[in-house]
């Protein structure tokens, strides 16, 4: 057994192995204060803050979670847990978690019981139900409460509510992924397996920080990289991640040019003939589209646009074409940019014309970035429809109103699902008149936070937040419900990988909390929502009668869940859907056999143009792909909505750090996490900083057309001209209740016109020093956020930051 301090280390001890071999095991553990003989339960579950799916096993005594150790038998981790897996938990245990409903009286919060509050929200749902119409009601979910509670809020707002404004936080995370896969291959679902790192040979990540925001699975990938005969690795990023040290290439383009690159790459892998010529004949449509379009892309055209070397294109491009086993990720620097799914959609292109998909090594991993975005999406709860079913194919929906036992007609169908952003305009526009959220916390996490504010505080929208803790958010609420966190309630969520986990519950909630989805049945009984015979529409009571309920809804759809069980979850590793009856063990691989799930009847979409977001008619998809092939979709490059000038000559970047977890409700309760970044920083490249005098540490202002927000500058390895600041701070803390240090005070409304997704990564920004700093910001020295200036104290745990591991 070793100490190791894993706020220094984040990685821990490498296992090194060579391609084909599997990965080494490597236990992690870490217990708070207590020896090991003095855990009285280990309690099955997988890691809620991020989507790799790290399984591990909740450490309990007297009732409270004391740590958590990797599960060695897992195919996700093989026993390894990163440090916000490490030390996230202690956030259960925060002395200020919410502990009763509370509702708002004469402007303030109060304390109140459960039947007040619910009372209150029934009464709200019934009176507009009945003078306003279904319409006026909205639910805004999240990638973090589990399958169960999703698949239950589905029906109440589908079948029970009959509205169709429902959306996760998922839109703002991996719709571009979902919608990226619907394109291709006509419904969503990973391709790709965590093992393809195992076998390839060349690993490109595209805007993906993989390091620090699925710290396991770049583990695996360091763990090749000190192996026999590693993969080579091309990194497009325009910061210095660890990845981009890592790098064979590393492309730095410039914000918003994600897709003009995507094409010179392709237009080099044409030029080189790195084509599985038999693949895009026998497997897929649209190559000749593909083809004229990125002629008109090669690296000479390009590199002024990206504001990178031609060369560098060219060598990437070189390795692309030559991989024999290419494994991609995509996430949020594709997701959350310019033309995002236009950009990701050339990386499934990518995988399609060089016939990489469905074999060891060759996969595309169009990445989650939440625990449970993926259950979100299988389960509707982002607007889709349950079982990925076409919300454009009648048939869909009349097996789903079967299912369901309602007539076809309540499941509003109109027109395609509402997003956020869209919901958040009728709102603004009195329209909507009820939204209900759970598990996130858009008051930090939406765009253009000045907006949303007055749009959240508005007089005629009845706010219902529930959440763990009292956020920037719940301060906005007409009600407010305690609930229950992960350890403290069961259910299951599904990786990346498309791996299943169950999360058992450890311990009980503190106080009144309640699960969410106790919370969610609870509203269905008072509602008294019915089915066509009459009878209760929500037949379900607890956790696993819902996972029965949701297994049938899923039959024979490509998310098939019917071969699972809670016991055969919790007994060893992860199990990957689809995991029909027949198929207990689950698939590896999706799409081995060249077949796709985009036959016309079949498919969970008929596509959307590129460029506009328009549907496509079913008539129209049955056309252009009737028998079940890959898409290939082009799309020419266009100027970005907002881009740097002589007022705003920088382009303002937003994102994450291995320490924190989004609005920091849980990562700011744990103290080694807290301690390593306290606060927020602004990245700047070493050139911005000298031509602007500013100094490590300095404070400044950096402002866009939105607003300001004050940070202490960083001088980091990220290119010139781009400037990062992490999003994780809000204007909520214990200290202080300042609005300016969001970064999404700076961000604009603006989205893909196809997946919806906000653009949180682009903005035309300026920067002003305002003060000389006293020391370094307060940002890790580890990461995309080391510094240049070797002077720096490095980033470390100490004592309260050691953890275990042994092989
Ligand atoms: N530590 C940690 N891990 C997490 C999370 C967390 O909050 N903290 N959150 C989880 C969630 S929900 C998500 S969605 C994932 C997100 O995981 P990632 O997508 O890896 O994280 P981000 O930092 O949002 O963005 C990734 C990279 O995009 C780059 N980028 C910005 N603009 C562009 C561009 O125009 N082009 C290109 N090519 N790259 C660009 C940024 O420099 C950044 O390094 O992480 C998950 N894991
Ligand atoms: N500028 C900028 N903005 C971004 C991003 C970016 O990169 N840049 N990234 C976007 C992305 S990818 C994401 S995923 C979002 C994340 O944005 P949010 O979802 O708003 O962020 P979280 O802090 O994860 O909020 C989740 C909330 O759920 C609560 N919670 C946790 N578990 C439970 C539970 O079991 N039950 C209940 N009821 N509550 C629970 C937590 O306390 C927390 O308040 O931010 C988006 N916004
Ligand atoms: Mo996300």
């Amino acid at each position: 057994m070793r100490q190791r301090d894993r706020i220094a280390e984040p990685w821990g001890t490498r296992t090194p192995y060579g391609p084909g071999e599997s990965w080494p095991a490597r236990t992690d553990m870490f217990l708070d204060g207590v020896e090991p003989d003095a855990v009285q339960r280990w309690v099955p579950s997988a890691s809620v803050l991020h989507s790799n799916g790290d399984a591990l096993d909740i450490a309990v005594a007297d009732g409270r979670i004391v740590g958590v150790r990797g599960r060695t038998a897992d195919r996700v981790n093989r026993g390894r847990l990163d440090p916000k897996d490490l030390f996230g938990w202690q956030a259960n245990n925060a002395t200020d978690r919410l502990t009763q409903p509370m509702i708002r009286r004469g402007g303030k919060l109060v304390v109140t019981d459960w039947d007040t509050a619910m009372d209150r929200i029934v009464e709200h749902s019934k009176t507009l139900l009945r003078t306003e119409g279904p319409s006026t009601i909205g639910f805004y979910t999240s990638g973090q409460l589990f399958l169960e509670e999703y698949y239950t809020l589905g029906v109440i707002a589908r079948a029970g509510i009959g509205t169709n404004h429902l959306d996760g936080n998922t839109r703002l995370c991996t719709a571009t992924a979902a919608e990226a896969l619907k394109q291709s291959f006509g419904c969503d679902g990973q391709p790709g397996s965590y093992t393809d790192v195992d076998h390839a040979d060349v690993i490109a990540l595209f805007g993906h920080n993989v390091a620090e925001t699925q710290s396991v699975l770049w583990a695996r990938m360091l763990d090749r990289l000190a192996g026999p005969n590693p993969p080579e690795i091309i990194c497009v990023d325009p910061r210095r991640t660890e990845v981009a040290e890592r790098a064979t290439v590393h492309l730095a383009p410039l914000p918003g040019t994600n897709l003009a690159l995507m094409n010179a790459l392709l237009h080099e892998v044409i030029a080189r003939d790195g084509l599985d010529h038999d693949f895009i004949a026998d497997h897929t449509v649209g190559f000749d589209d593909l083809r004229a379009v990125v002629a008109e892309y090669p690296p000479e055209t390009v590199a002024p646009l990206c504001g990178i070397a031609a060369d560098d294109i060219r060598a990437a491009g070189r390795i692309l074409a030559g991989a024999r086993r290419l494994l991609s990720t995509v996430l949020q620097g594709f997701y959350q940019s310019h033309q995002a799914t236009a950009a990701a959609v050339q990386v499934n292109n990518l995988q399609l014309i060089r016939g990489m998909l469905g074999r060891p090594g060759c996969g595309v991993l169009q990445m989650n970035g939440q625990p449970t975005a993926q259950n979100t999406r299988e389960c509707g709860a982002d607007g889709d429809v349950a079982g990925f079913r076409n919300w454009a194919n009648r048939a869909h929906l009349e097996q789903l109103a079967r299912v369901w036992n309602v007539e076809p007609d309540r499941i509003d169908h109109d027109g395609p699902p509402t997003d956020i952003m869209q919901m958040i305009r009728c709102a603004e526009q009195g329209t909507l008149r009820m939204l209900w959220v759970s598990a996130t916390n858009p008051a930090v996490s939406l765009p253009e936070l000045a907006r949303i504010r007055s749009v959240l505080r508005r007089e005629g929208l009845f706010l219902v937040v529930q959440d763990m803790f009292r956020t920037e958010t719940a301060e906005l609420a007409d009600v407010v419900l305690p609930a229950a966190g992960w350890g403290e309630k069961t259910g299951c969520f599904t990786n990346a990988d498309r791996t299943v986990h169950l999360s058992a519950k450890a311990v009980d909630p503190p106080g009144d909390g309640r699960a969410d989805l106790d919370i969610f049945l609870d509203y269905a009984r008072r509602m008294d929502f019915r089915d066509r015979d009459d009878l209760p529409l929500v037949t379900w009571s607890d956790p696993s009668s819902a996972f029965d309920a949701w297994k049938q809804c899923s039959a024979g759809r490509p998310c098939d869940y019917t071969g699972l069980t809670y016991a055969a979850l919790a007994a060893g590793s992860g199990i990957q859907w689809p995991c029909p009856g027949d198929r207990p063990e689950g698939t590896e691989r999706l799409y081995a056999d060249g077949r796709f799930w985009s036959d016309p009847d079949y498919c969970e979409s008929y596509g959307k143009d590129l460029a506009t977001g328009t549907p496509t008619s079913a008539a129209d998809y049955r056309a252009y792909n009737p028998d079940a092939k890959a898409m290939i979709k082009a799309a020419h490059y266009a100027r970005a909505p907002e881009a740097p000038d002589d007022s705003f000559p920088l382009a303002l970047i937003t994102g994450r750090t291995l320490y924190h977890f989004h609005t920091r409700t849980k990562t700011a309760r744990s103290a080694p996490l807290n301690a390593a970044a306290p606060d927020v920083w602004l990245e700047v490249s070493a050139s911005d900083a000298r031509s602007r005098a500013i100094g490590e540490g300095d404070l400044v202002e950096v402002t866009t057309r939105r607003g300001s927000v004050r940070a202490r500058a960083r001088v980091s390895g990220i290119r010139p001209g781009v400037v990062f600041l992490p999003f994780h701070f809000g204007y909520w803390d214990v200290e202080s209740t300042a609005h300016d240090r969001a970064a999404n005070e700076l961000t604009m409304t603006e989205w893909d016109p196809s997946s919806k997704q906000p653009i949180f990564k682009l903005a035309a920004a300026r920067i002003d020093r305002i003060s000389s700093g006293e020391g370094p910001a307060p940002a890790p020295t580890l990461g995309a956020s080391a510094p240049v200036d070797a002077g720096v104290a490095a980033t470390r745990g100490g004592p309260r930051g050691t953890a275990v591991e042994w092989d």
